[in-house]
């Protein structure tokens, strides 16, 4: 039950029910030493019986700009490295500069459906030079060697999501070891402690090692170092110098920088510091000291004993994760190994799973994308790879903008900051895109970018020739305002947002045969409409994703230009253009038309795993089944038309999806296909495959708006609870208006609730049944519009009770 013995947004203090009060007593309690005291007590563990045989299986550690994947080996133990601005080739402008004398005819033939002469028209002239940006690339490696025999027994790894504390322990030649590993954002370092049982039993000798083009050597008397310079890429050579620093410090016993590597005898435990730098300032500038950052983090950290050191991390760590916690019921399969829990495949009688993939999703999003530090890519910050499956880039047709769908729900909106630094850089590398790709001003993103922040299509046109990809990051700094109404924050977002409207003004056509105003050329993203003299063409004028995110986009910029009070003469101007936007249509098989025209045959039939058209009804809200019915009932259809296919995050945005058309068991259908072998792997990384972050956040994200939604001014308790989890309970999520709500739930409807108002907003509040609301126990004064609905105000800093009624 939820009490009110709590502190807001801060480390719960007492108890929300039995079972959820067993999470975070085991949790979040502010002890780490107590929180740590029995991993198997607390169900926000990932553990394993066995040593990580494979990448997949290894567990992730990060504090944004470092990151590392953990194996837990015995013999040897394995870290592999990741900075996450090791980006290979250097700064670079892939404009093309044959790009504006070409676009009037690219335009000219996509009205006269020539869509396979335009298409090829834009791979010639339209594309960034080179057509394909640069990867994101691994650092390298540290191995820990330990002699010994081969065997060792009482094995157990495990990742603490409540402390973000690695920790493998098993027993070897008669002593038991103990190793922790996490990496810290205070610190800006990854620290490794191992303990043992018996005096002078640690012994073991470390290297670096790496696939790009480096050496390694000792730097002073118990440091080593790994220097290397990044990779080159499509004629550019790698000009991201990196350094990573290891140094041990040891009770007892001995330790020696020999060469590269380092030597720790006898001691009774050992803590190893990794620290690494690269030469990266910017997307524009490489000229920093590696060294110079990696000496000074470890300097710094060398000061501190490993116990303060811990003590920092978590507690920088749990006062982000800790405001979250959630509870789906429990059952006897948390006591499994992580990985057989997967590979049961039965979600239906594994509840916490879905809870521990939820956090999982914030933890993660802590780990990738805080600040110092740069957004979360396609594997976040991990990756193992110089060559990493779609460049470990930006991909912001959906992939990167999914990666923090579940950032303000989730109640971590900090982690939002690298996002919004990445978006700063690209309206000033866009402008230049916009300027020689369209004479047109503002700012331009198509559906990539990469650590030098490329705006100019790339690939081929099929995937590249979309403009609308700044746009939508766009939303993602509106939607900040719309979750905590900072408008500080909002006034200095504000030009981003104005020089991406900006660019459409210039841009947009008006479509001769329809009149609307529309983007040409563009497409469906990655969705061909046509087969065309043999080829496949996406090409086309005013696809309905397109329509959807600049409908929000001028609706964000209207509403934030009358707020902060600025730029009014646009105003008008973004108002009429978005009147004369396409709407979204109803095809001829009550699908919502991807397109302009209501093509038939394939098109319509496609099993594409992109459903853009779809970007009405998630992440907006233009389609609802409560304000436009006949809209919903054409998504529904959509979603039965595109079918199964696809990557994690496709089923985790159709989570999503069929959430917000408030069909239970539709979304949870496609969770549990989500948390399936196929598409998580045994760490639980989402499976693309191969592995590609999204899919974890999509997820999360897919089980806030099961539980709670905040759209079209209202906030709506349980809009999908599936069957599965009859009782349960949250708290810390929040809602757009400035709500933060905990909530209990049993036999599938709301018991009672609490809601903090931080902005003071009028509250229209949807259950399933209706329920009183009381402010010091007195009840509020409300209106009830319909069953289910009470509209109350409230006061800025108010807290509100919620209990279902007699
Ligand atoms: C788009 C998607 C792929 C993948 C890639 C990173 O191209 O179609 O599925 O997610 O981005």
């Amino acid at each position: 039950m939820v009490t009110h013995g709590y502190t807001r947004r801060g480390v719960l203090t007492t108890g929300l029910g039995a079972a959820a009060g067993s999470l975070l007593t085991s949790g979040l309690a502010a002890d780490p030493a107590r929180a740590a005291r029995s991993a198997t007590d607390n169900p926000l563990t990932l553990w394993y019986g066995k040593p990580a045989a494979a990448w997949l299986e290894a567990l992730p550690v990060g504090c944004g700009r470092l990151g590392a994947m953990v194996f837990g080996g015995v013999a040897t133990e394995r870290l592999q490295l990741n900075e996450d601005s090791i980006w290979a080739g250097g700064p670079h402008n892939y404009d093309s500069p044959e790009a504006l004398a070409a676009l009037p005819q690219i335009r000219q033939l996509v009205w006269e459906d020539k869509w396979q002469a335009a298409q090829n028209l834009a791979d010639q002239k339209f594309l960034g030079r080179p057509s394909e940006q640069a990867p994101y690339q691994v650092l390298g490696d540290l191995a820990l060697t330990f002699p010994g025999s081969a065997e060792f027994t009482e094995y157990r790894r495990e990742l603490d999501l409540t402390r973000a504390v690695t920790t493998v322990t098993y027993v070897r030649d008669g002593v038991r070891h103990t190793r922790e590993v996490f990496a810290s954002n205070p610190d800006q370092v990854i620290v490794v402690r191992h303990t043992a049982d018996k005096p002078g039993a640690v012994t073991f000798q470390a290297a670096f090692s790496s696939a790009q083009s480096s050496t390694t050597a000792a730097a002073g008397k118990a440091t080593i170092a790994l220097d290397g310079v990044s990779g080159d890429t499509q004629g550019m050579q790698g000009e991201v110098r990196f350094q990573a620093l290891a140094r041990a410090e040891a009770k007892g016993g001995t330790v020696r920088a020999d060469g590269g590597t380092l030597i720790v005898e006898g001691a009774d435990e050992v803590t190893l510091l990794i620290s690494m730098g690269s030469s990266y300032r910017s997307f524009k500038d490489v000229g920093g000291d590696p060294a110079q950052v990696a000496e000074r983090h470890l300097g710094r950290a060398s000061r501190r004993p490993y116990e303060v050191l811990l003590r920092k991390h978590v507690r920088d760590y749990q006062r982000l994760f800790g405001r979250v916690a959630i509870d789906l019921g429990t059952s006897a399969a948390v006591a499994l190994p992580t990985d057989e829990r997967i590979a049961r495949k039965q979600l239906d009688t594994d509840p916490q799973l879905a809870a521990l993939y939820f956090q999982y999703g914030r933890y993660l999003l802590i780990s990738s994308s805080r600040s110092p530090g740069y957004a979360a890519n396609l594997q976040g910050v991990w990756n193992d790879s110089l060559t990493p499956a779609w460049e470990s880039k930006y991909t912001i047709n959906i992939n990167c903008e999914m990666n923090y769908w579940p950032a303000a729900p989730a109640n971590l909106t900090e982690c939002m900051e690298p996002l919004f630094d990445l978006i700063k850089d690209l309206a000033e590398s866009g402008a230049r895109t916009a300027r020689t790709q369209y004479g047109a001003g503002g700012w331009v993103a198509h559906h990539n970018t990469d650590g030098w922040r490329g705006t100019a299509p790339v690939d081929f046109a099929f995937y590249g020739v979309w403009p609308t990809g700044g746009a939508w990051l766009c939303l993602t700094l509106w939607e900040h305002y719309l979750y905590t109404g900072d408008e500080r924050r909002l006034r200095e977002h504000f030009p981003l947002i104005k020089g991406s409207v900006e660019f459409f003004l210039d841009t947009l056509q008006t479509d001769p045969r329809t009149g609307y105003l529309v983007t040409n050329p563009s497409h469906s993203p990655e969705v061909g409409h046509h087969e065309d003299g043999g080829e496949n063409v996406s090409i086309c004028a005013g696809p309905t994703m397109d329509m959807q995110i600049l409908r929000d986009l001028f609706g964000a910029f209207e509403e934030a230009s009358t707020i902060l009070r600025l730029a009014e003469d646009m105003r008008e101007r973004a108002r009429q253009a978005r009147a004369r936007l396409v709407p979204t249509q109803v095809g001829h098989l009550g699908q919502i038309q991807e397109w302009q025209e209501d093509y038939r045959g394939d098109a319509a039939l496609s099993r594409s795993r992109h459903i853009s058209h779809l970007w009405g009804l998630f992440p907006s809200h233009q389609i609802d089944p409560r304000l436009t019915p006949d809209l919903a009932t054409a998504a529904r259809r959509t979603l039965e038309l595109r079918g199964e296919a696809g990557a994690g995050w496709s089923l985790a945005w159709k989570i999503n999806f069929w959430a917000r058309l408030l069909d239970a068991p539709e979304a949870y259908k496609r969770l549990s296909n989500l948390l399936l072998p196929a598409r998580t792997a045994p760490n639980m990384f989402d499976l693309h495959p191969p592995f590609q972050i999204d899919g974890n956040f999509g997820g999360t994200s897919g089980i806030t708006e099961m539980l709670l939604q905040s759209h079209g001014d209202q906030v709506h308790l349980l809009p999908a609870l599936p069957a599965a989890w009859p009782a349960g309970s949250f708290s810390g999520l929040r809602a757009r208006g400035g709500f933060e709500i905990d909530l209990e739930w049993s036999g599938g409807a709301v018991l009672r609730g609490k809601i903090c108002s931080d902005l003071g907003r009028k509250l229209t509040l949807r259950t399933a049944k209706d329920v009183t609301v009381t402010e010091h126990g007195r009840p509020v004064k409300g209106e009830r519009p319909e069953p289910g609905v009470i509209v109350f105000n409230t006061r800025r800093g108010g807290v509100y009770d919620v209990a279902v009624s007699a």
